[in-house]
C-alpha cells in the first residue's frame, strides 16, 4: 500500500476508535470530538475551543460530526502544520 493510501487508513482508524464510544458509530458527538482532539492533539482544549471547533466542523448543522466533515479538520491541521 502507498503511503497516502497507509495515511488515510490511519485517520479512518482514528475516526471509528472515536465515533464508536456513545451513540451512531458513523459520527463523533461533541464528547467523541473532545476525547479525540484531547488524546491526538496533547493537552486538553478549552471548552470554548471545542463549541468553536465543533460549529465549524458541523458544516450541515446535524450536532454530529461525521467523517466527511472530520476530514475537514485533518485537512486544515495539515494546512496549519505544514512549513
Ligand atoms: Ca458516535
Amino acid at each position: 500500500m502507498t503511503t497516502i493510501f497507509e495515511a488515510i487508513g490511519i485517520l479512518r482508524k482514528v475516526f471509528d476508535k472515536f465515533a464508536g464510544k456513545e451513540g451512531d458509530a458513523k459520527t463523533l458527538t461533541k464528547k467523541e470530538l473532545t476525547e479525540l482532539l484531547k488524546e491526538q492533539l496533547g493537552g486538553p482544549p478549552k471548552q470554548e475551543e471545542i463549541d468553536q471547533f465543533f460549529k465549524m466542523l458541523d458544516d450541515d448543522g446535524s450536532g454530529v460530526v461525521d467523517f466527511n466533515e472530520y476530514v475537514v479538520l485533518c485537512a486544515s491541521l495539515a494546512m496549519m502544520l505544514a512549513p
